[in-house]
């Protein structure tokens, strides 16, 4: 029995908001769990410090599925991200806390490392192809071996993927929800020109990656799939809202340009239809959204019976202790595909020292025991949470639209 003898909720906003449960034990180990939603975050700290830590108090920190199963199905209210984030939050820090009574590294607790590394793709952007073309030769240089494109829309004032600053981006830029001006006919127009310019520059030897971000209709996104095609792009993500999953038939009738989706899921009931016909390519479900190591197993296990592989989430607003998380996860799975990499500012990475580390496209979690990554309760103190919201999106109508 290794009980649980406290936790708390730290939120911390080191240029952007994070929100992390901190487990203690008896005998003193201690573990981490990331419980960030974008906009959201006070909504999951509440949850978790009202009505999941005083249930903690007292369980043996060993018994990680039956915490799980205890936090999702005792809970009478399951799914959704507030809840499946606090109980991702719970699910990390346990395998932790356990990584750190055994010795070892994660990884080594979910099987061992399947591969050398996991294979990361960077975010060029740019307001024009050539600021694009530009910023994707520098990931190129530092050894990326593949490279998501997002470029500036021609008569679009801003879009999704678009940042001031070339290398971080984030899109919860206000205190209220900045409005933003969407045109299908104008966006359709310019990705081929991006990826044909793409494949001129960069050659063939990199993967080419695009996130539609939820902006299409199926039909329109099996035309840009196929649109695509001459230019053999790794993935096309988000291409349209997927709470009606059987839309994805359609864009399958349309195109052979493999489609990823699934950073909003968080559970296996948000895919089952998506995997189980093998409407997509890539599952992009993660760790901290998607009710942690425990819950991901089950989908990744799912999705390997019908040839998904994995490709999770990595934005800035997943913490450095979900980028762990997903790196132990990914070293160790046999399907896994690709991992998202959207580096976090030194200011957050000083806030979080980890173990992580990136070489040569590749990305290991390290070897340092659990999921190897620290808080610095003094430093994080020093940036106090400020509100910050994702944008709406309107069409030029003034439709409200997905963002
Ligand atoms: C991605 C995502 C993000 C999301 C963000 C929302 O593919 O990385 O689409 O950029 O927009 O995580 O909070
Ligand atoms: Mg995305």
């Amino acid at each position: 029995m290794l009980e649980i003898t406290g936790a708390r909720v730290i939120v911390t906003s080191p240029g952007r908001n994070f929100v992390t449960l901190k487990i203690e034990t008896k005998d003193g180990l201690t573990g981490l769990g990331d419980a960030t939603l974008n906009g959201r975050e006070l909504a999951v700290a509440s949850y978790l410090t009202d009505h999941v830590i005083p249930c903690l108090i007292g369980r043996d920190a060993h018994r990680i599925e039956d915490i799980w199963q205890y936090l999702y199905r005792g809970a009478y209210w399951r799914r959704g991200p507030v809840t499946m984030s606090a109980i991702a939050a719970v699910d990390m820090a346990l395998w932790d806390i356990k990584g750190k009574a055994a010795g070892l590294p994660l990884y080594q607790l979910l099987g061992g490392a399947s591969r050398e590394g996991c294979m990361v793709y960077g975010h060029a952007n740019g307001t024009t192809i050539e600021e694009t073309i530009d910023n994707a030769l520098h990931y190129k240089e530092q050894g990326y071996r593949a490279i998501r494109l997002q470029s500036g829309v021609p008569g679009l004032a801003s879009t999704y993927g678009v940042s001031r600053d070339r290398y971080f981006y984030e899109p919860a830029d206000a205190d209220l929800p900045t409005e933003t001006l969407w045109s299908t006919e104008k966006y359709l127009r310019s990705v081929p020109p991006l990826f044909e310019a793409a494949r001129a520059a960069l050659g063939w030897d990199v993967h080419l990656l695009h996130d539609v971000h939820h902006r299409l209709t199926p039909i329109e996104a099996g035309r840009l799939g196929r649109d695509l095609e001459p230019y053999r792009p790794f993935w096309m993500e988000d291409a349209t809202p997927a709470e009606n999953q059987a839309n994805f038939r359609l864009i399958r009738q349309h195109t052979t340009t493999p489609l990823a989706v699934g950073e909003v899921f968080n559970s296996v009931w948000d895919c089952k239809q998506l995997i189980e016909e093998q409407l997509i390519d890539y599952i992009r479900a993660t760790v901290v959204h998607a009710g942690g190591i425990t819950h991901l197993r089950r989908i990744a296990s799912f999705a390997d019976l019908h040839n998904v592989r994995t490709g999770c989430h990595g934005a800035t607003d997943l913490s450095p202790v979900s980028m762990a998380a997903a790196l132990h996860f990914g070293l160790s799975i046999p399907n896994f595909g690709i991992q998202e990499y959207m580096r976090h500012t030194g200011k957050t990475d000083a806030v979080f020292p980890h173990a992580y580390s990136f070489a040569d496209g590749l990305m290991h979690p390290g070897e340092a025991p659990g999921l190897g990554v620290e808080l610095d309760e003094a430093l994080a103190a020093e940036h106090p949470y400020k509100r910050a919201y994702l944008p709406v999106n309107r069409l030029e109508d003034g439709t409200l639209y997905n963002w």
